[in-house]
């Protein structure tokens, strides 16, 4: 079984987490998770906090010499804006820094129902931990189940399809060509006519003093079929890919496959036609399904689409209340980003990374990874002859 917690406040010293069951003898380095944690701070729209953090991963357990050892990993990743933070975010008691106390909610983020929830009368307790830099550190768990899917030759894609309204044309493109176009733009979308409307959208929204949304694509290429089940609600693994980007900071939406469009046809033009070929065994003719039927995998690439609202901080603030005083005022402008969208596709790739990991575990679990790979091959080889 796989699982992991994470902590850390967003200008506390440093965000970590404790992974645990991944088998013995992966080859692992923080080089394979720095990459990603790079690409997650890139992006037009990005705020100011950004030019102050270089996220790096380093392994505080669970990795000897290049290689997993079987027991926790636990991983860390530094915050430098800490040190202009000490005091304020400082564990031990004392008053609080006055000018740092935060007593007006910001309209969309988690700061109200988390002040009333925990009684805190300083936000600045709900927002440390609500907040997006959470996910740099989901980013370097994902990368560890990035490691193990590669070993069983999947890969986890992102890029960006709509920000702002604006709509990317993917039409003609292959995965691996939408992917490598995507990092060449600075919004992450794969065409280069909507990445420029794209960007002059979110350069419209800063200079309005707001904030932009948008959907990114994920796909799994190469899953084995046969991972999930419908055996029991909570094994569905179109449920816990849904749950995991449901989870990332500000996400309101989640389609599979051909997604909400499915809804409005019929039946026929939906599901995806079976037949068989006595090399390659059952093939599909579409994959409308996005690759998982019944809460499992069928071996086609697997394709969620996830729907992002825009920032909740912005610099042209709403109105708010001080909960304090009860008197109206408008919404605290931390320092904020204008868009995201394009460092979420990142994140998406890590927490569905996560999920597949989990479930391949759960199906071909061992201690080593020597003993999956035998699993996982006795399997792929009952599969081609049924
Ligand atoms: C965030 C607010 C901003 C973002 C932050 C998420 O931080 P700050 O308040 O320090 O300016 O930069 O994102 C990150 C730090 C990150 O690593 O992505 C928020 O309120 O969610």
């Amino acid at each position: 079984m796989l699982r992991y917690l994470n902590g850390g406040e967003s200008h506390g010293k440093g965000l970590i987490a404790v992974l645990e069951g991944v088998p013995s003898g992966l080859p692992l380095t923080a080089d394979d998770i720095n990459r990603d944690l790079s690409r997650r701070q890139k992006g037009y729209g990005r705020g100011g906090r950004m030019r102050i953090e270089q996220d790096h991963v380093e392994f505080l357990s669970g990795v000897r010499k290049g290689k997993t050892l079987g027991t926790p990993i636990t991983l860390h990743v530094a915050n430098r804006d800490w040190e202009n933070w000490k005091a304020v975010m400082a564990p031990e008691p004392g008053p609080p820094v006055t000018e740092k106390v935060v007593t007006c909610p910001r309209p969309g983020h988690a700061d109200l129902v988390g002040a009333i929830k925990y009684n805190h009368r300083d936000i600045r307790n709900v927002l440390e931990k609500a907040s997006a830099r959470e996910t740099a550190i989901r980013v370097a768990v994902g990368g560890v189940a990035k490691r193990l899917l590669a070993e069983f030759g999947m890969r986890v894609y992102s890029y960006t399809v709509e920000i702002g309204g604006v709509q990317a044309s993917l039409e003609g493109l292959t995965t691996e060509q939408a992917f490598q176009q995507a990092e060449e733009s600075e919004v992450r979308c794969p065409e280069a006519k909507s990445s420029a409307l794209m960007v002059e959208r979110i350069r419209e929204a800063k200079h309005k003093g707001d904030t932009l949304g948008g959907i990114f694509e994920v796909i799994v290429s190469n899953p084995p079929l046969g991972l999930g089940s419908y055996a029991q609600w909570d094994r569905r693994l179109t449920g816990r890919l849904a749950m995991a980007l449901m989870s990332i900071q500000a996400m309101k939406g989640v389609e599979v496959g051909m997604g909400f469009d499915a809804a409005r046809k019929f039946g026929s033009e939906v599901h995806d036609e079976i037949f068989y070929e006595q090399k390659t065994g059952f093939i599909r003719g579409s994959n409308n399904a996005g690759g998982l039927e019944g809460g499992i995998t069928n071996g086609q690439p697997i394709v969620l689409r996830t729907a992002m609202k825009p920032i909740a901080t912005l610099y042209s603030p709403k109105k708010s209340v001080d909960i304090q005083t009860k008197k109206p005022l408008e919404a605290t402008i931390e320092r904020s980003d204008i868009c995201t969208v394009p460092a979420a596709g990142v994140v998406g790739e890590a927490v569905v990374a996560y999920e597949i990991a989990a479930a391949l575990i759960e199906k071909f679990g061992g201690d080593t990874l020597d003993e999956m790979r035998r699993n996982y091959d006795s399997y792929q080889a009952y599969v081609k002859q049924f």
